[in-house]
C-alpha cells in the first residue's frame, strides 16, 4: 500500500499523478502502463493464451515459419537489443535461427522479469553476451556498446508499438536509430487491420480474462492509492475507433457515482467511460508512414498464413 497525502500537489507517485490528472480530465483516461501490476500481468499472459486472442499465436508462427528469413535479414554475429523485453519467450525464437548472434540486451522496466529472462537466455545460449537495462523503454537512455562489436538490430514484437500514441511511437523509433546506428536493423511486430467483429472479440474475450484485465486497474487504484472504486459498477467494453485504426479498451460507469481517491472526489455520470488503452492496427503502408516518421525504411514484410499480423524488418 503506497501512502499520498490528500493534496495532489504533495503526491509525490507518478501512479498518484497519473490518476488524479487522467481523471480530472475532461475526457476521463487512465494511462495503459498502469495496468501491468503484478495481478495485471498475469492476466495479461492468460489473455494471450485465449482463443479470441490470435496475436500471439499469429505472430509466433511468423518467428517460427520465418527462422531463417529473419536470420538472413540481420546477418551473422550481431547484437540483439530488446525494447520491453517481458518473458523474452519470442526472443528465444530469434535467437535460436541466428547466425553467431554475440549479445542480447533486454530492456525492460520490471527487475523481476528482466533478471529471470536475462538468466534463462544466458543459460540457454552460452556464448552469448547478456547485458540487461532496467529502463522504462520510452524514457531516454544510451546503451553501452564497449564489450560489443557485432552489427545492432532491434527488436520489439507483440504489438506493443500498437499501444503507443503517434508522439510516443515516433519517439521510440528515432531513439532505437540513435541505439542501433545508422547500419542498425530493427524487427517489429504489429497488429494489421481487420473485419472489426474479430478485433474487437480478441479485446473482450468469452472467458471474462480481458474483462478481469481492465478492471484490475479499478483493484489497483483502490489497493495502492485508497480508492473507492466499486468494481460491480464499472464494466470493460471494447470499442473500434474509425479514425485512429484503434480497437480501445474503456471502463463504462453502469450508474450515477462519485469515487474518492488521494483526497479527491470524481463524479461519473451513468454511461461515462475511462479510456484505459488504445491498440492501433496497421497497414502495410500505415506502417511503413510510420516507420519513415522515426527515420527508417521497411526493406522486409512478413506475415502469418492468415494474413492476420505483420512483422516487418527495418533498414534505415
Ligand atoms: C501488450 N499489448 C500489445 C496488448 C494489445 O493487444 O494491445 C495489450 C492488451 N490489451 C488487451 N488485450 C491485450
Amino acid at each position: 500500500m503506497l501512502h499520498v497525502n490528500s493534496s495532489i500537489g504533495s503526491v509525490e507517485n507518478a501512479f498518484a499523478r497519473d490518476v488524479v490528472g487522467g481523471l480530472s480530465a475532461d475526457v476521463k483516461t487512465l494511462r495503459s502502463r498502469w495496468l501491468y501490476d503484478e495481478r495485471g500481468s498475469a492476466l495479461f499472459e492468460e489473455i494471450t493464451r485465449q482463443d479470441e486472442y490470435y496475436l500471439t499465436r499469429a505472430e509466433t508462427s511468423i518467428l517460427r515459419e520465418r527462422q531463417s528469413d529473419i536470420a538472413d535479414f540481420v546477418e551473422s554475429g550481431a547484437i540483439l537489443i530488446e525494447y520491453g523485453a517481458g518473458a523474452g519467450l519470442k526472443t528465444e525464437l530469434v535467437l535460436a535461427g541466428l547466425r553467431d548472434p554475440r549479445g542480447y540486451v533486454p530492456i525492460d522496466i520490471a527487475d523481476t522479469f528482466l533478471a529471470e529472462t536475462s538468466k534463462r537466455i544466458a543459460s540457454r545460449f552460452p556464448s552469448l553476451w547478456v547485458r540487461p537495462i532496467e529502463r522504462n523503454f520510452l524514457d531516454v537512455f544510451e546503451v553501452p556498446f564497449d564489450c560489443f562489436g557485432g552489427g545492432r538490430t532491434g527488436f520489439f514484437p507483440g504489438s506493443t508499438m500498437g499501444n503507443l500514441n503517434t508522439i510516443e511511437a515516433k519517439t521510440l523509433l528515432t531513439q532505437m536509430g540513435r541505439h542501433l546506428g545508422d547500419d542498425g536493423r530493427a524487427i517489429i511486430g504489429v497488429d494489421l487491420q481487420k473485419n472489426v467483429d474479430m478485433l474487437l472479440r480478441a479485446y473482450d474475450d468469452s472467458a471474462g480474462v480481458t474483462a478481469a484485465f481492465n478492471l484490475n486497474l479499478l483493484e489497483r487504484i483502490n489497493t495502492e492509492l485508497g480508492g473507492d472504486f466499486r468494481l460491480n459498477q464499472f464494466k470493460h467494453v471494447a470499442r473500434w475507433n474509425e479514425i485512429d485504426k484503434a480497437v480501445e479498451m474503456h471502463l463504462v460507469s453502469l450508474c450515477d457515482q462519485r469515487v474518492t481517491l488521494c483526497g479527491r472526489t470524481f463524479h461519473f455520470g451513468t454511461s461515462e467511460t475511462i479510456h484505459t488503452e488504445s491498440s492501433r492496427k496497421y497497414t502495410a503502408e500505415s506502417f511503413e508512414r510510420l516507420a519513415r516518421s522515426g527515420g527508417w525504411r521497411v526493406a522486409e514484410a512478413w506475415r502469418d498464413a492468415d494474413g492476420l499480423f505483420g512483422l516487418f524488418g527495418l533498414v534505415r
